[in-house]
């Protein structure tokens, strides 16, 4: 069977933009049944920029919670924490000495990351993509479903595997597909149309966290930016309105919708009456998730117990692919 691989980064609180355009789609990959699934937090990705380790600890936690909650079932996927999966920073290494410099230096999330003083930035932001190839290809994984944000690493990581096959002239690594579907793949700031909704945006405004009250939430959308014309009924009328697309996409994504099918019903409203349907629906979808979250957080030993074994279902297949890379590249590896 095709084997999927994805993580997400405990490098804050889940937002709806992680949920819609990543979470949500593993729980349906892994519901569909055609694929094995392998979920991870990323922790080693998130101390690219500085964590408070306190902060760490309890959001990787968090974040591990947040996928039992929205549906991950540690039954029928891998559910674990990369940093306890040495075979990960294995084979990164390998990878940092395949991948070329130029190939990080072009990547946007570097340049955004690492901003104007790029000499202070960690080495591990700029070899970032490194270790994300390692991630994904040390399960041989062929499908990777992201966001959009993530498009220009996942090309990254089929370079990885190209050159690495070409280099020792091998056909071991798979060339991996990105799965990037739906309506949600880019959620946007709720402050500005033209920037990602993200964890690490200064404005909590910005952003629905996935552990926001009912009020909250209801105030965050109310506020949100909007224009002032109403909603049109076909979707060429959301060209050049980046904010009120971003608001029918998020309605699409909750409500399981086209936004052909969102706007047929909802064309001519205005966003005075709109937004408070959008506020009851992502309420509704996005409640029980949180108050499972909440529930899930008061054992943490239980969370811990179930990442443990979930590493050590993702070492059993790490550990061949990784002892398989060391005898192509010529290092001996121990028996
Ligand atoms: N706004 C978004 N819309 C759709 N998908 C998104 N993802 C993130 N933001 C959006 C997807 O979520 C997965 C996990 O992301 P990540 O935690 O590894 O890092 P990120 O993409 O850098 O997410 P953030 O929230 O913006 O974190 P910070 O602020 O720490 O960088 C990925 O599949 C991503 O595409």
């Amino acid at each position: 069977t095709p084997r999927v691989f994805s993580g997400i980064q405990p490098s804050g609180g889940l937002t709806l933009g992680n949920y819609l355009g990543a979470m949500k789609r593993f729980v349906d990959m892994q519901n569909e049944g055609s694929h094995e699934t392998v979920y991870c937090m990323v922790d080693m990705h998130a101390i690219t920029v500085w964590q408070d380790p306190d902060k760490l600890r309890r959001a990787t936690r968090e974040l591990c919670a947040g996928f039992i909650a929205a549906g991950i079932d540690p039954n029928k996927s891998i559910l674990f924490n990369q940093s306890q999966v040495a075979e990960h920073a294995q084979l990164a290494w390998i990878f940092n000495c395949v991948a070329r410099m130029g190939w990080m230096q072009r990547m946007t999330q570097w340049k955004d990351k690492a901003g104007k003083n790029q000499q202070n930035a960690s080495l591990g932001l700029l070899a970032y993509p490194a270790l994300m190839a390692a991630d994904i290809l040390v399960y041989h994984a062929t499908h990777v479903p992201v966001g959009d944000d993530q498009k220009q690493h996942l090309e990254l990581t089929r370079d990885v595997a190209i050159k690495f096959n070409h280099d020792y002239g091998v056909d071991f690594f798979p060339i991996t597909e990105p799965v990037i579907e739906g309506a949600a793949t880019r959620v946007m700031s709720l402050r500005d149309g033209s920037k990602k909704m993200s964890k690490s945006d200064p404005s909590d405004a910005s952003r629905i966290n996935m552990t926001d009250d009912a009020d909250t939430i209801a105030k965050k959308i109310r506020k949100a930016k909007t224009d002032p014309d109403a909603l049109p009924s076909e979707e060429k009328g959301l060209e050049d309105r980046p904010e009120a697309r971003n608001l029918v996409n998020i309605y699409a994504a909750l409500a399981e919708q086209s936004v052909d099918a969102v706007l047929r019903e909802m064309g001519g409203k205005q966003f005075s009456e709109f937004k408070p349907i959008l506020s009851d629906l992502a309420v509704e979808k996005l409640a029980p998730i949180s108050t499972e979250m909440a529930r899930l957080m008061q054992d943490p030993a239980e969370i811990d117990r179930i990442l443990g074994h979930g590493a050590q279902q993702a070492r059993e297949i790490a550990a061949p692919i990784l002892k398989k890379t060391y005898d192509i590249v010529g290092m001996i590896s121990s028996t």
